[in-house]
């Protein structure tokens, strides 16, 4: 039975694009629902027919619903064990979650300041001390990665991993608020557009019409 990937609208929705971009970049067929958030009762209701939680992504397959970023990451790397949605070296993979858990579970100032908002015509905003320690530590964390595995590819983990799924819409953050990036971190963010699950997501993203209000406002 084909997987079923709910997510929400690709323009802002960026917990729904981690999950998204490990089945396409593992080539793990799926079918995607795009359910547009904060619209009203009407679509509200459709989330909360495929999962309790009321939030996307939500994964179906079969008799088993997964919600949350990282928990539909981590089915995925279980559902498909010989693919290396993780890195396959115990200590690499152990580091990738580490900072996947520290994605997904920090950064409040820089997410709250800079929400994912692929359309935005990038500019600078004006941000909080807080949110500019958060953009320093991912740097020190990024070009920290590269230096340990620049032999074996040029991603995080060297190869293509759900570490940089993690990490994707920061990509899309620094590039729309016009983060001034070290040059290392400026290289990763630049292969990491090139690759064609990121580029198909931004070209989607790109194509939706319908906006957010209150995500538009700076
Ligand atoms: N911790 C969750 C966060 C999910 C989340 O906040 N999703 C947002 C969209 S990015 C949502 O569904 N919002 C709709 C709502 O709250 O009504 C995850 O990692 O998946």
């Amino acid at each position: 039975m084909t997987l079923k990937l709910f997510i929400g609208n690709k323009n802002y929705s960026s917990w729904s694009m981690r999950p998204w971009l490990v089945l396409k970049a593992f080539g793990i067929p799926f079918d995607e629902t795009v359910i547009p958030l904060y619209t009203g009762a009407a679509d509200k209701q459709r989330i909360l027919d495929v999962t309790s939680s009321g939030k996307v992504p939500a994964l179906v397959d079969g008799d088993i619903t997964v919600w949350d970023s990282l928990a539909i990451i981590e089915y995925l790397a279980e559902r498909f064990p010989d693919m290396a949605v993780w890195p396959s070296d115990r200590a690499a993979r152990a580091h990738a979650r580490a900072i996947g858990a520290e994605m997904h579970g920090g950064f409040g100032p820089l997410r709250r300041e800079c929400g994912m908002n692929i359309h935005r015509p990038v500019r600078a905003k004006m941000l909080s001390i807080e949110a500019l320690v958060d953009i320093a530590r991912i740097q020190e964390m990024w070009i920290d990665c590269r230096q340990r595995h620049a032999r074996s590819g040029p991603y995080l983990f060297g190869a293509f991993s759900a570490a940089d799924a993690m990490y994707a819409p920061v990509v899309h953050r620094f590039r729309t608020y016009a983060i001034d990036v070290q040059p290392r971190v400026q290289d990763y963010m630049d292969v990491m557009r090139m690759h064609p699950a990121f580029a198909q997501w931004t070209q989607e993203a790109l194509a939706e019409t319908l906006t957010i209000e209150k995500f538009e406002t700076d």
